[in-house]
């Protein structure tokens, strides 16, 4: 299912018909503001869930998707933590195809919010313990278990080289008009490896992560504002401490949204990514291994890059794989991006002298 189609709400309420619900259908709404699948509030006369068309183009293999995820959230919930909870069709399976689209539900988490932006230094502080917890926990998990869902997800050297192509392609003639931005991620080629490369010489090891670390994909208690669930587990599969890390940091350590048009206010905030890493190491602590202290701030930079990368990379296609609201979309996030990383290059040895710090003072 493309993200930009609309699905009739016959189909809805039919798909809908084939899950054990509580109460009957009162409405299906789009909900949420994920770049990836297609998400609907469903309202009956008892409750309320959430319905998702999953994005085939993206995760080929719903089959063993649905497995991870049912793996992990029967993990975590057997341990006491909050998570996603699937419902089950009349037949006992986890998700339906209707005109080749497959479909899933989970119960709705009541009561919560979700950040498209960090509200304040405590709230990312509470994101980052709450990733850091979150890895904590998988790290009893047995990795053998998990089916890679996108390969070479954060392998930066590869997304370069998908960059590359899509330049190469220029569909629709974009690339002319972009030529600063291209040149931005050209001119940091050299860099893009370092990670990859260490854990394929075991210098950092590999562990089962989440890998989409938005602020977004963690739900709060809106009374409380503790957080209560980390959703969207798509993407769990074994990879490095430092992509959730930088990920999160490229997200919630902006001052601004991801897709802001005036770039004067998108600034990387160091008081933020300070909240961040004390949540996020004061979790982990014993678990970080020296150099993965070392790469932390760098994290923040690779993952904001990679993820520009592939942004500037979608406009050029012509926008086939983030949802997008308008056709500029994609290049507005790639140059909130490019400021964020910018800054983090400015602010590289704030950073990692924050990092020591933290380090220091949790030994
Ligand atoms: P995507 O892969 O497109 O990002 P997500 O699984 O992250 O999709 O869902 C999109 C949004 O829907 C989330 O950011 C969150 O606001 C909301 N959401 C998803 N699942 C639930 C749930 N079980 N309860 C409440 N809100 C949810
Ligand atoms: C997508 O699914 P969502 O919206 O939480 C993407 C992430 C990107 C992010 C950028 C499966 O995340 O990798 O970092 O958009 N997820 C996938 O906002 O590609
Ligand atoms: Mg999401």
């Amino acid at each position: 299912m493309s993200n930009h189609s609309e699905i009739s709400q016959e189909t809805l309420r039919s798909v809908l018909a084939q899950f054990a619900l509580e109460g009957d259908v009162l409405s299906v709404e789009p909900y949420g503001s994920g770049h990836i699948n297609v998400t609907y509030l469903v309202v009956t006369s008892a409750r309320r869930y959430i319905l998702q068309c999953m994005n085939t183009s993206i995760f080929p293999d719903t089959e063993n998707l649905m497995r991870n995820i049912e793996l992990v959230t029967s993990f975590l919930a057997e341990r006491g933590k909050g998570t996603l909870s699937l419902v089950r069709t009349h037949d006992g399976r986890t998700y339906v195809e209707d005109g080749g689209e497959p479909f899933r539900v989970y119960d709705f988490i009541e009561d919560t919010m979700s950040y498209d932006q960090s509200p304040s230094p405590e709230v990312f502080g509470m994101a980052g313990e709450a990733f850091g917890v979150f890895q904590k926990d998988l790290a009893q998990f047995d990795a053998g278990l998990l089916s890679e869902t996108i390969a070479h997800f954060h392998d930066t050297p590869a997304r370069f080289e998908q960059f590359r192509a899509a330049l190469e392609a220029d569909p629709l003639g974009r690339a002319a008009g972009v030529q600063e931005e291209i040149d931005f991620f050209l001119a940091r080629r050299e860099r893009y490896g370092i990670v990859m490369d260490e854990l394929a010489s075991g210098a950092l090891p590999l562990r089962v992560t989440h890998n989409d670390t938005k602020l977004n994909n963690i739900l709060f208690d809106a009374s409380t504002h503790e957080p209560r669930a980390i959703i969207d587990l798509d993407t769990v599969m074994p990879g490095s401490l430092l992509f959730d890390f930088g990920d999160c940091i490229r997200f919630g350590a902006s001052t601004a949204l991801e897709d802001e048009k005036d770039l004067s206010l998108v600034h990387f905030s160091l008081e933020l990514f300070e909240a961040y890493t004390r949540g996020f190491v004061g979790a982990l602590r014993a678990d970080i291994t020296e150099r993965e202290a070392e790469l932390l701030a760098f994290s923040g930079q690779l993952m904001t890059a990679e993820c520009g990368m592939r942004f500037l990379a979608d406009y050029l296609a012509g926008d086939v794989y983030f949802a997008t609201k308008y056709p500029e979309h994609n290049l507005v996030r790639a140059r909130t991006q490019i400021q964020l990383v910018r800054e983090m290059e400015e602010q590289q040895e704030a950073a990692d002298a924050l990092v020591r710090a933290v380090m220091e003072e949790t030994a």
